[in-house]
């Protein structure tokens, strides 16, 4: 019979792709973001990135505002990446210039979603790359329904504290990690410097992909949401486990269901997008200016 053991000694791992398989418990996650901030570094020629950018459901024309980009890396080419998985998301990450500060943002096209079932660590792996990358700082966006009928589709709204409902976590182990203040409080006074009309809101994370159903969105309310969506609280919790000071900016995209007599549709959530395309890509790239 062939035990684990002389497997291992009969076949040693060296392909990268095997030993980089975030689905195998004895893959060290940290050490995959390791070797995809190395090829991202090889890839766009910067040795750090300093800040890194979540795009999120129509926030994709808004990250073309935030500089100038200076490297494209197909997710495809970088280990414990996979393809987008949304329509309008794009599947490949980008080294924009900051300016002419000579800083860098990582800018990331598209997130693995918590629905896709690659599980917790395929999702939170950009966080920790860009941690492993250099980056101090991310911004996470996302596209997400408002339960505040004053915010009109199109409206950001900045992320104050979430509620994660997926009952999962990305930290293994018993690492009790603080999540007071978990959204900048200082990020949040940049983005208002930037522009004094955002509003802040509660952010709750559902499984998905389904969206809720108007009995879900009364719960959430009731519990102290304002918004609700299917990603940002893993990978905020990962992010500050790695250290990153975190920014999470939500554009409300459809009134949540039950909000608005209207059906929801994922083709209104991208022409939402396309409509606050030039105001969302200016609050980035003045938030990223100053950060
Ligand atoms: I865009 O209304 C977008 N993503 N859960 N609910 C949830 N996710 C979303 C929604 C929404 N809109």
């Amino acid at each position: 019979m062939r035990t684990p053991l002389t497997r291992r000694y009969a076949a040693p791992v060296t392909d990268t792709a095997a030993a980089h398989d975030l689905s195998d418990p004895a893959t060290d996650p940290f050490e995959v973001a390791r070797a995809a901030a190395a090829v991202i570094a090889e890839r766009t020629g910067a040795e750090r990135h300093d800040v890194a950018l979540v795009l999120g459901s129509g926030w994709g024309q808004a990250g073309d505002l935030v500089g100038e980009t200076l490297a494209t890396v197909e997710n495809t080419d970088v280990p414990g990446f996979g393809r987008a998985a949304v329509a309008g998301h794009s599947g490949s990450m980008r080294s924009v210039a900051i300016g002419d500060t000579g800083r860098r943002a990582l800018v990331y096209g598209t997130r693995t979603h918590f629905y896709e079932g690659r599980g917790v660590r395929a999702v939170v792996h950009g966080v920790r790359t860009a941690a492993a990358a250099g980056c101090t700082t991310i911004v996470i966006t996302n596209g997400c329904g408002g339960l505040r009928p004053e915010w009109a589709p199109g409206t950001p709204v900045l992320i104050s504290d979430h509620i994660n409902l997926t009952a999962h976590s990305p930290i293994e182990g018993a690492n009790f990690v603080d999540l007071t203040d978990l959204y900048s409080p200082r990020l949040r006074a940049v983005a208002r410097e930037v522009d004094d009309t955002l509003d802040e809101g509660v952010y709750v994370q559902f499984r998905g992909p389904h969206y809720e159903t108007p009995a879900e969105v009364r719960m959430a309310k009731v519990l102290g949401g304002d918004l609700v969506g299917m990603s940002t609280s893993l990978e905020s919790i990962a992010a500050r486990q790695s250290g990153l000071e975190v920014l999470g900016i939500s554009l409300v995209t459809n009134a949540a269901a039950g909000i608005s007599p209207d059906p929801l549709s994922h083709e209104e959530v991208l022409e939402a997008g396309r409509a606050a395309a030039d105001r969302c890509g200016r609050l980035l790239a003045d938030v990223v200016g100053r950060e």
